[in-house]
Protein backbone atom coordinates (compact mmCIF):
# COMPACT_ATOMS: atom_id res chain seq x y z
CA UNK A 1 0.00 0.00 0.00
CA UNK A 2 1.52 3.38 -0.71
CA UNK A 3 1.35 5.55 2.28
CA UNK A 4 0.99 9.69 2.55
CA UNK A 5 4.65 11.42 2.77
CA UNK A 6 4.88 14.06 5.82
CA UNK A 7 6.41 16.36 4.60
CA UNK A 8 8.63 19.67 6.12
CA UNK A 9 7.71 21.37 8.41
CA UNK A 10 5.00 18.84 9.80
CA UNK A 11 7.02 18.25 13.62
CA UNK A 12 7.18 14.47 13.07
CA UNK A 13 10.19 14.75 11.07
CA UNK A 14 11.63 16.64 14.08
CA UNK A 15 11.23 13.59 16.61
CA UNK A 16 13.56 10.67 17.53
CA UNK A 17 12.24 7.32 16.47
CA UNK A 18 12.11 4.36 18.80
CA UNK A 19 13.75 1.07 18.07
CA UNK A 20 12.10 -1.55 16.64
CA UNK A 21 11.84 -4.68 19.25
CA UNK A 22 9.34 -6.90 17.36
CA UNK A 23 10.43 -8.29 13.38
CA UNK A 24 6.61 -9.27 12.95
CA UNK A 25 4.51 -9.37 10.10
CA UNK A 26 3.73 -5.83 11.16
CA UNK A 27 7.44 -4.46 10.51
CA UNK A 28 7.25 -6.30 7.51
CA UNK A 29 4.46 -4.74 5.67
CA UNK A 30 5.60 -1.22 6.81
CA UNK A 31 8.85 -2.16 4.95
CA UNK A 32 7.11 -3.29 2.21
CA UNK A 33 4.57 -0.25 2.29
CA UNK A 34 8.07 2.12 2.30
CA UNK A 35 9.11 0.32 -0.42
CA UNK A 36 6.11 0.51 -2.58
CA UNK A 37 5.96 4.33 -1.60
CA UNK A 38 9.29 4.75 -2.10
CA UNK A 39 9.53 3.92 -5.87
CA UNK A 40 6.08 5.72 -6.35
CA UNK A 41 7.12 8.65 -5.61
CA UNK A 42 10.84 8.28 -7.45
CA UNK A 43 12.88 8.51 -4.34
CA UNK A 44 16.21 6.01 -4.03
CA UNK A 45 16.24 6.48 0.23
CA UNK A 46 13.04 6.40 3.01
CA UNK A 47 12.88 6.14 6.48
CA UNK A 48 9.95 5.24 8.27
CA UNK A 49 9.01 8.32 10.15
CA UNK A 50 8.16 10.11 6.75
CA UNK A 51 4.97 7.33 6.35
CA UNK A 52 4.84 8.91 9.69
CA UNK A 53 5.77 5.49 11.92
CA UNK A 54 8.39 6.91 14.54
CA UNK A 55 10.64 3.36 14.41
CA UNK A 56 14.40 3.17 13.54
CA UNK A 57 14.22 1.35 10.47
CA UNK A 58 14.87 2.70 6.64
CA UNK A 59 14.95 1.31 3.34
CA UNK A 60 17.35 2.44 -0.14
CA UNK A 61 17.51 0.99 -3.69
CA UNK A 62 20.12 3.32 -5.68
CA UNK A 63 19.74 3.28 -9.12
CA UNK A 64 22.28 1.52 -11.37
CA UNK A 65 23.66 3.87 -14.24
CA UNK A 66 20.84 3.44 -16.60
CA UNK A 67 18.82 4.95 -13.18
CA UNK A 68 16.75 1.77 -12.92
CA UNK A 69 16.28 0.63 -9.53
CA UNK A 70 16.35 -3.45 -8.44
CA UNK A 71 14.67 -5.18 -5.94
CA UNK A 72 16.61 -7.12 -5.41
CA UNK A 73 19.33 -4.62 -4.43
CA UNK A 74 16.93 -3.02 -1.59
CA UNK A 75 18.34 -2.63 1.48
CA UNK A 76 16.72 -2.84 4.59
CA UNK A 77 18.35 -1.20 7.46
CA UNK A 78 16.95 -1.45 10.99
CA UNK A 79 18.19 0.42 14.32
CA UNK A 80 20.92 1.16 12.27
CA UNK A 81 24.21 2.07 14.21
CA UNK A 82 27.57 3.95 12.65
CA UNK A 83 30.20 2.56 14.43
CA UNK A 84 33.33 4.08 11.97
CA UNK A 85 33.54 6.79 9.50
CA UNK A 86 36.23 8.52 7.50
CA UNK A 87 36.90 11.99 5.49
CA UNK A 88 34.37 13.68 3.92
CA UNK A 89 32.20 14.18 0.62
CA UNK A 90 30.29 16.53 -0.73
CA UNK A 91 26.54 14.86 -2.70
CA UNK A 92 23.73 17.28 -3.86
CA UNK A 93 20.85 15.71 -1.38
CA UNK A 94 16.91 15.87 -1.60
CA UNK A 95 14.47 14.35 0.17
CA UNK A 96 10.79 13.32 -0.30
CA UNK A 97 9.84 14.91 2.99
CA UNK A 98 11.32 18.76 1.82
CA UNK A 99 10.21 18.39 -2.03
CA UNK A 100 11.18 20.58 -5.18
CA UNK A 101 14.35 21.74 -3.05
CA UNK A 102 17.98 20.48 -3.37
CA UNK A 103 21.45 21.26 -1.86
CA UNK A 104 25.27 20.39 -1.13
CA UNK A 105 25.53 18.44 2.18
CA UNK A 106 28.94 17.69 3.80
CA UNK A 107 28.93 14.07 4.81
CA UNK A 108 31.55 11.50 5.73
CA UNK A 109 33.15 9.65 2.87
CA UNK A 110 33.29 6.15 3.91
CA UNK A 111 31.27 4.67 6.79
CA UNK A 112 30.45 1.26 8.44
CA UNK A 113 27.01 0.56 9.64
CA UNK A 114 25.71 -2.32 12.06
CA UNK A 115 22.04 -3.18 12.03
CA UNK A 116 19.38 -5.64 11.96
CA UNK A 117 17.84 -7.43 8.44
CA UNK A 118 13.77 -7.96 8.84
CA UNK A 119 14.06 -10.60 10.49
CA UNK A 120 16.24 -9.20 13.83
CA UNK A 121 19.81 -10.96 12.35
CA UNK A 122 22.75 -9.33 12.75
CA UNK A 123 24.37 -7.58 9.28
CA UNK A 124 27.52 -4.97 8.65
CA UNK A 125 27.80 -2.97 6.08
CA UNK A 126 31.25 -0.96 4.78
CA UNK A 127 30.28 1.90 1.52
CA UNK A 128 30.80 5.11 0.22
CA UNK A 129 30.61 7.30 -2.77
CA UNK A 130 26.49 7.46 -2.91
CA UNK A 131 25.26 5.03 -0.77
CA UNK A 132 27.21 6.48 2.52
CA UNK A 133 25.30 9.42 1.43
CA UNK A 134 21.89 7.81 1.38
CA UNK A 135 22.46 5.75 4.21
CA UNK A 136 23.65 8.92 6.52
CA UNK A 137 20.59 10.87 4.81
CA UNK A 138 18.08 8.25 6.33
CA UNK A 139 20.00 7.81 9.36
CA UNK A 140 19.54 11.67 10.25
CA UNK A 141 15.98 10.76 9.84
CA UNK A 142 15.96 8.64 12.94
CA UNK A 143 17.26 11.26 14.99
CA UNK A 144 14.79 14.14 13.74
CA UNK A 145 16.99 15.64 11.73
CA UNK A 146 16.83 16.67 8.01
CA UNK A 147 19.12 17.34 5.19
CA UNK A 148 18.81 21.52 5.41
CA UNK A 149 19.49 21.92 9.05
CA UNK A 150 23.37 20.97 7.92
CA UNK A 151 22.91 23.75 5.30
CA UNK A 152 25.23 27.06 5.80
CA UNK A 153 23.43 29.87 7.32
CA UNK A 154 22.51 31.73 3.77
CA UNK A 155 21.54 28.80 2.19
CA UNK A 156 19.34 27.69 5.24
CA UNK A 157 17.38 31.38 4.88
CA UNK A 158 17.67 30.44 0.73
CA UNK A 159 15.37 28.00 1.53
CA UNK A 160 13.51 29.26 4.30
CA UNK A 161 12.60 32.19 1.78
CA UNK A 162 11.90 29.70 -1.23
CA UNK A 163 9.87 27.79 1.17
CA UNK A 164 7.56 30.74 2.32
CA UNK A 165 6.93 31.58 -1.60
CA UNK A 166 5.84 28.13 -2.28
CA UNK A 167 3.03 28.37 1.19
CA UNK A 168 2.41 31.76 -0.03
CA UNK A 169 1.38 31.21 -3.52
CA UNK A 170 -0.23 28.01 -2.18
CA UNK A 171 -2.50 29.40 -0.59
CA UNK A 172 -2.84 32.56 -3.23
CA UNK A 173 -4.56 29.32 -5.68
CA UNK A 174 -6.83 27.81 -3.01
CA UNK A 175 -8.63 31.37 -2.12
CA UNK A 176 -8.99 31.90 -5.85
CA UNK A 177 -10.49 28.07 -6.59
C1 LIG B 1 21.57 10.97 -2.08
C2 LIG B 1 20.92 12.06 -1.57
C3 LIG B 1 19.76 11.90 -0.84
C4 LIG B 1 19.27 10.64 -0.58
C5 LIG B 1 18.03 10.48 0.23
C6 LIG B 1 16.87 9.98 -0.54
N1 LIG B 1 16.27 11.03 -1.31
C7 LIG B 1 15.29 10.80 -2.21
O1 LIG B 1 14.91 9.68 -2.42
C8 LIG B 1 14.74 11.97 -2.90
C9 LIG B 1 13.77 11.84 -3.79
C10 LIG B 1 13.11 12.94 -4.48
C11 LIG B 1 12.25 12.62 -5.52
C12 LIG B 1 11.55 13.61 -6.19
O2 LIG B 1 10.64 13.31 -7.16
C13 LIG B 1 10.99 13.30 -8.50
O3 LIG B 1 12.12 13.52 -8.84
C14 LIG B 1 9.92 12.98 -9.47
C15 LIG B 1 11.72 14.92 -5.84
O4 LIG B 1 11.01 15.83 -6.64
C16 LIG B 1 10.28 16.85 -6.12
O5 LIG B 1 10.33 17.16 -4.99
C17 LIG B 1 9.42 17.59 -7.07
C18 LIG B 1 12.56 15.25 -4.79
C19 LIG B 1 13.25 14.26 -4.10
C20 LIG B 1 19.93 9.55 -1.09
C21 LIG B 1 21.09 9.72 -1.82
CO1 LIG C 1 15.05 12.42 3.39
Amino acid sequence: MIRDIVTYPDKRLFLRSREVESFDRELHTLLDDMYETMIAKNGIGLAAIQVAVPLRALIINLPDEDGAQHKDELLELINPVIVEKRGSQVYTEGCLSVPEYYDDVERAAWIKVEYLDRDGRKKSLETDGLLAVAVQHEMDHLDGHLFIEKLPYLKRKKFEKEFKKKLKSAKAKVRNS
